[in-house]
């Protein structure tokens, strides 16, 4: 019974064991300056992805103004984020990276 108070058996509530964490895009933005080649490069490098893939992802924000770089943890993306900006700014290219919460 797990009524409102008329029975006396005991419901135990199961919690799954493992919990969903919050998952964050980290996503690339376009400017007018990083090469298109610099960006290849950068996805390669930090999110792993094929020539091919990085060629479209590069291409789609060069097109679209914004595209996602992969999904990850908070401090998993928080530390993609952090290294290609530092990688941007150390090869003297604007471009940004950010994350947000999917
Ligand atoms: N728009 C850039 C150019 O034409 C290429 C570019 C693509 C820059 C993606 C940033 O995230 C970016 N050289």
């Amino acid at each position: 019974d797990g009524g409102a108070g008329a029975g006396t058996a005991l419901v135990t509530r199961t919690r799954p064991q493992t919990r969903k964490p919050n998952m964050y895009r980290v996503l690339l933005l376009n400017d007018d300056y990083t090469t298109q080649e610099f960006v290849v490069i950068v996805l390669r490098k930090y999110f792993n992805k094929s020539v091919e893939e990085a060629t479209r992802i590069m291409l789609h924000v060069h097109n679209h103004g914004v595209g996602e770089c992969g999904v990850y943890t908070y401090e998993v993306a928080e530390t993609k984020v952090t290294q290609v900006m530092d990688f941007a700014r150390k090869h003297q290219h604007p471009l940004q990276c950010i994350m947000e919460k999917k």
